[in-house]
């Protein structure tokens, strides 16, 4: 039994003051920052988009590849992230899942390191976040998703539980921070 911490597209850009922000986006850092002394494997996914592609039709430009706004927001602690997934990179495709990344295969890493249960924050709840825990899921991963450490961005209230009820009736297990986690 060994678990990861999958920390999904904490980026300046989802945050408050970016281009496609969620309006608590930065309140879930401090969380997150104190979740990862639960974890000795902790990695991270970051949308990584060129400049040009398919996915600013219907998105606008954010997470552009080395940009300011495709980086962690500076007080989330990436001195503890270990490996990071790069996803959405190519000009025809979108890269909502982590396990899209392009720069090296996540499914595969994690079975690598003998990781069967695979803990899931971070932004957006609709979007990548979702995209993530469904595949994680379809991989076998015993996959869990701390609610309080995840933010949306809340076009509408009921497109973020619904989120939630999806990742939920599809086998994930909703839980908050203050959980306990076992097998480190
Ligand atoms: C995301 C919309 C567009 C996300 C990425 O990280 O959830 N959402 N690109
Ligand atoms: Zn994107």
């Amino acid at each position: 039994m060994k678990t990861a911490l999958l920390i999904v597209d904490v980026q300046n850009d989802f945050c408050p003051g970016g281009a496609l922000p969620t309006p608590q986006g930065d309140i879930i850092v401090p969380v997150i920052n104190k979740l990862m002394e639960k974890f000795s494997l902790i990695i991270a996914s970051r949308d990584w988009h060129p400049e040009d592609t398919i996915h600013f039709n219907h998105w606008p430009v954010h997470c552009v590849k080395e940009s300011h706004g495709a980086d962690f927001p500076a007080d989330l602690k990436r001195e503890n992230i270990i490996q990071i997934f790069e996803k959405g990179t190519g000009s025809k495709d979108d890269g909502y899942s982590a396990f899209e990344a392009t720069n090296k295969n996540l499914g595969e890493y994690l079975k690598e390191k003998e990781v069967d249960e695979l803990y899931i924050v971070g932004l957006t709840a609709e979007y990548c976040v979702k995209s993530t825990v469904l595949d994680a899921l379809k991989y076998g991963f015993k996959t869990f998703v701390i609610k309080d450490a995840v933010e949306g961005i809340r076009q509408n209230e009921d497109d973020f539980d619904n989120a939630f009820e999806e990742m939920k009736n599809a086998g994930a297990t909703i839980i908050t921070s203050d959980a306990s986690v076992q097998n480190k």
